[in-house]
């Protein structure tokens, strides 16, 4: 059976699209979704993408992902510089997280600068719009050990 990933989205990111398109470009998150899910298929998972403007369903969630799911990407919106509680989750959860961003948040204003998601995260991909999402599944499937691991082919003398 394919591995899921938990795609978990936060606050706002509903209006993707919408506005700001100079920061967070055009695409909805619907999607945005659409592509990452593409990528996942093609490699072998299945993803489970959701969003909410809720930090406690957003923790719940997390929670659940310990039964349900193999694997977290995170673009956690605003609680990403925000929520301790948040952080905890996924630091109880014993499964890989990556942390993904649309915008480059080291580029920006310096409250964004820090991340309370990141200190639980194997990696954090920051500053690729909607492709931010499509490469976060794709450092899933090598921590996970889908189709996308790289083989070395070692030559014969
Ligand atoms: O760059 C990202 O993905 C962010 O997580 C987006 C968050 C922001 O607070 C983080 O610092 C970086 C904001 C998402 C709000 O998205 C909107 C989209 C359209 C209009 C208004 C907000």
């Amino acid at each position: 059976m394919a591995k899921t990933i938990f795609v978990l989205n936060g606050p706002n990111l509903n209006l993707l699209g919408s506005r700001e398109p100079g920061i967070y470009g055009r695409e909805t998150l619907i999607q945005i979704a659409a592509r990452a899910e593409a990528r996942a298929k093609a490699l072998g998972f299945k993803l489970d993408f959701r969003q909410s403007n809720s930090e406690a369903e957003l923790i719940g969630w997390v929670h659940a992902a310990r039964e349900e799911a193999d694997g977290l990407i995170v673009n956690a919106g605003a609680y990403t510089h925000t929520s301790i509680a948040l952080l905890d989750a996924l630091r109880a959860v014993a499964l890989p997280v990556i942390e993904v961003h649309l915008s480059n948040i080291f580029a920006r204003e310096d409250f964004r600068h820090r991340s309370y998601v990141a200190p639980a995260a194997q990696g954090v991909i920051s500053g690729f719009g909607g492709q931010s999402y499509e490469l976060a599944v794709d450092a899933m499937a090598r921590l996970l050990g889908g189709k996308s691991k790289t083989k070395i082919k070692k030559n014969k003398k």
